[in-house]
């Protein structure tokens, strides 16, 4: 039959028809799209007993149209993802009910009683103590599981060569690593920053040292990578009394540096603090890069005695770790200024009475993290840094 692009209507039909609805239950459907690119859609019965979430991809990106095109293979990466995901932390991702490729769609469970983690903290809530303990194990895990650590040589190649998503990583390497930094359409700010956004433009350290993270990005294939964790890709929660984390929305997955994934993660938090500052709010928001590295680093070091290839050594494994570190701080500087003057900005500031000052805080220090990462060696130093 062909690529379809399903309108709300559509979705019954088409849940019944991949054998995902085979009672005669009404289905209601109601379309939550709030990601950039793709769409999802809520269906349930009425009484509330059973509901599915079916996100698909379209022929382009979602928030700016037609005139933006981008392939919608993208879904294949996604379920891919997904599948490794479920193998190392299958307690971190929502249960996937199938993937349709030709209509490039997946059903997968409904996490609608759990809360957007960007959300959660607009409205004020804290990390608490499990959140970014999890990330930092989860990517771990991950990034363990699909390095040359975790997989025998050939099937790692495998692994690179099936997961290539030019498309996506190609809005990465063009929205977060080059367009803030040249004069770009896609980029814009308040004009409160036009002095930040012109000197960033003319700043040839800055520049440079982006452009090193940039290639970082484009050849470090050491392990399979969300791409996007954000905190607009993460939901929170509780089930049966227990904390709940679970990640969603990997479209943008490929073999890249493990610092991508940390650093995005990273670079929310530190903006959600900004917030937090400008709203005489802050909780626990200082805490989370320790928490997240902490978390990391353990669950990295308790897998290494099951490495594949022991000729990786303990002292490469503390060097390992350190560049690690210090490219998650640089890729977390180049999110948050993407986030300020470039393309997709974040209501933790835009929905702010002022965003001005927060924004040039954050913006300063973004450029700090990417310029001097190096020299900021613990999550102390980034801390006494974010003030
Ligand atoms: C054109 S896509 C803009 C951003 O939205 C996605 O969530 C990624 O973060 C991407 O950079
Ligand atoms: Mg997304």
């Amino acid at each position: 039959m062909g690529y379809r692009i399903l309108e709300t209507a559509d979705v019954p039909a088409y849940l019944r028809e991949r054998g995902h609805w085979d009672d005669l239950d009404d289905i209601d459907v109601r379309e939550v799209s709030d990601g950039n690119v793709n769409r999802v859609f809520l269906a349930s019965n009425g009484a509330g007993t059973r509901s599915l979430a079916l996100k698909q991809a379209l022929p382009w990106v979602r928030v700016a149209g037609p005139s933006w095109p981008l392939s919608p293979d993208r879904s294949d990466a996604e379920a891919r993802a997904y599948q490794q995901l479920a193998r190392v932390a299958p307690d971190t991702v929502p249960a996937i009910h199938g993937y349709d490729p030709e209509n490039h769609a997946l059903v997968m469970e409904d996490l609608s009683d759990l809360a957007v983690l960007r959300t959660a903290l607009n409205e004020g809530a804290s990390y608490g103590p499990h959140t970014s303990r999890r990330i930092g194990g989860l990517v771990a895990q991950l990034s363990f599981a699909t390095s040359d650590f975790g997989m025998d040589s050939a099937d790692r190649k495998a692994l690179i060569a099936a997961s290539v998503n030019p498309e996506l990583c190609r809005i990465t390497e063009d929205v977060v690593l080059s367009e803030p930094y040249i004069e770009h359409e896609h980029n814009h700010w308040l004009p409160e920053l036009d002095d930040l956004a012109a000197r960033f433009r003319a700043d040839t350290r800055l520049r440079t040292e982006v452009a090193d993270l940039r290639h970082t990005f484009m050849t470090g294939a050491q392990s399979l990578l969300h791409g996007d964790l954000h905190t607009g890709s993460i939901m929170v929660g509780e089930r049966e009394g227990a904390p709940v984390v679970r990640v969603f929305d990997p479209e943008f997955s490929f073999v890249g540096p493990i610092g991508f994934d940390l650093g995005l993660y990273w670079a929310n938090a530190l903006v959600s603090q900004e917030r937090a500052r400008a709203l005489g709010a802050v909780t626990d928001h200082p805490l989370q890069l320790a928490l997240s590295w902490e978390a990391f680093e353990r669950e990295f070091r308790r897998l290494w005695p099951t490495r594949v290839d022991t000729f990786f050594d303990d002292a490469y494994l503390d060097r390992f770790l350190r560049r690690v570190w210090t490219q998650s701080l640089g890729f977390a500087g180049t999110e948050i200024v993407r986030r300020i003057i470039g393309f997709a900005h974040l209501t933790d500031l835009t929905t702010l009475p002022d965003p001005v000052p927060a924004s040039r805080r954050a913006l300063l220090l973004g450029r700090e993290l990417i310029v001097h990462r190096a020299e900021l060696t613990t999550p102390g130093a980034v801390r006494d840094l974010a003030g």
